[in-house]
């Protein structure tokens, strides 16, 4: 059992180290463009993902989405080239921060229309109706994103064709820098799933054993065919919307209290309280920053992508 927990916790670490050294990447002008970083969300990318059958399942996410590439097994190394512009990247270079997409992780790329995946993902669970495979969809939206139209008609659509579709929403609190209340009369945001006849539940989305249990509870029942369900993970974001957002739209104190009830703190917590040694747990710690270091440094040490190849991988 404690092996099981001390890879939830690898991989969380995973995502945290690569997000902190994207940062880092991102300030020192490696990495060019809008960035967004998913730190203090890793516990609902790998809680999900642990519980799904990848690649035959298949995961939609945001530009939010370096967590969720690295919990579907995408190679840090490929991924800090596809970030940097490298011709070893994930996608040659062409896809970056938000748009890159993994099918052989069954990663099916990140989406920068707020709200689009949802409808992606109900093509690929309708694909599944036809062609036996057992897939499920994973569609990741957040709490700004509940009040997009294409959301709604998402929705609508997997549940009256029962797909079998899994909307996780990561609510952060925040759309940008407009806070969630200033845009929802409701708060409970789950609670819009049963006006469209489905299944909606509100966990704790910093709790990755919660995440994980939950999912397997639920997935086998989407993949048999009971139709979609609807989770609203709560959770935080530690960070601003994107690198250099100066979150001057935040309380005084509101980070420090949210650093307190981050996934990272509280399930070394729980690990310490199931006697796992400190000791074992820095030495992961230490491993993992080990492995994100070389990591940077193989795929910095990687060519640029080609200008004249930027047309390939174009349909015509
Ligand atoms: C259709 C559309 N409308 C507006 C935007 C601008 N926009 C980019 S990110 C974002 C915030 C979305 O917030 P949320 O869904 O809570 O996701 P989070 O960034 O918190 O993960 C907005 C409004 C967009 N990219 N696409
Ligand atoms: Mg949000």
């Amino acid at each position: 059992v404690n092996s099981e927990k001390l890879e939830l916790l690898r991989r969380m670490l995973i995502i945290r180290r690569f997000e902190e050294e994207v940062e880092r990447l991102r300030i020192a002008g490696e990495i060019v463009g809008s960035v967004h970083l998913c730190n203090g969300q890793e516990a609902i990318a790998v809680g999900v993902t642990s519980a799904l059958n990848l690649p035959v399942d298949v995961v939609f996410p945001t530009y939010r989405g370096h967590g969720w590439s690295l919990a579907c097994g995408v190679d840090p190394v490929r991924l800090f080239a596809e970030l940097l512009g490298r011709e070893t990247g994930i996608n040659g270079g062409r896809g970056g921060s938000a748009y890159h997409f993994a099918p052989a992780n069954g990663m099916y790329g990140e989406n920068s229309i707020v709200g689009a995946g949802t409808v992606i993902a109900n093509g690929a669970a309708l694909a599944a109706q036809f062609d036996g495979s057992g897939r499920i969809a994973v569609a990741v939206i957040g709490d700004g994103a509940m009040n997009q139209g294409s959301v709604h008609e998402a929705l609508n659509f997997a549940a009256v064709r029962s797909l079998p579709v899994v909307f996780i929403v990561e609510n952060n609190r925040y759309s940008e820098l407009t806070p969630i209340a200033g845009m929802a009369k409701i708060d409970r945001l789950y609670r819009r799933a049963s006006p469209y006849g489905i299944q909606g539940l509100r966990i704790d989305g910093n709790d990755v054993e919660l995440v994980r249990s939950t999912l397997l509870e639920i997935v086998p029942r989407v993949r048999s065919g009971d139709g979609p369900v609807l989770i609203e993970a709560a959770t935080e974001r530690l960070v601003g919307h994107y690198i250099g957002d100066a979150q001057i739209y935040r309380k005084p104190g509101e980070l420090e209290a949210i650093a307190r009830t981050e996934p990272l703190v509280r399930y070394r917590d729980v690990l310490v309280s199931n006697a796992v040694p400190a000791e074992t747990l820095d030495e992961i710690e230490r491993n993992i920053e080990q492995l994100i270091a070389d990591a940077r440094d193989e795929a910095l040490a990687s060519p640029l992508s080609d200008p004249t190849t930027v047309s390939e991988y174009l349909l015509a």
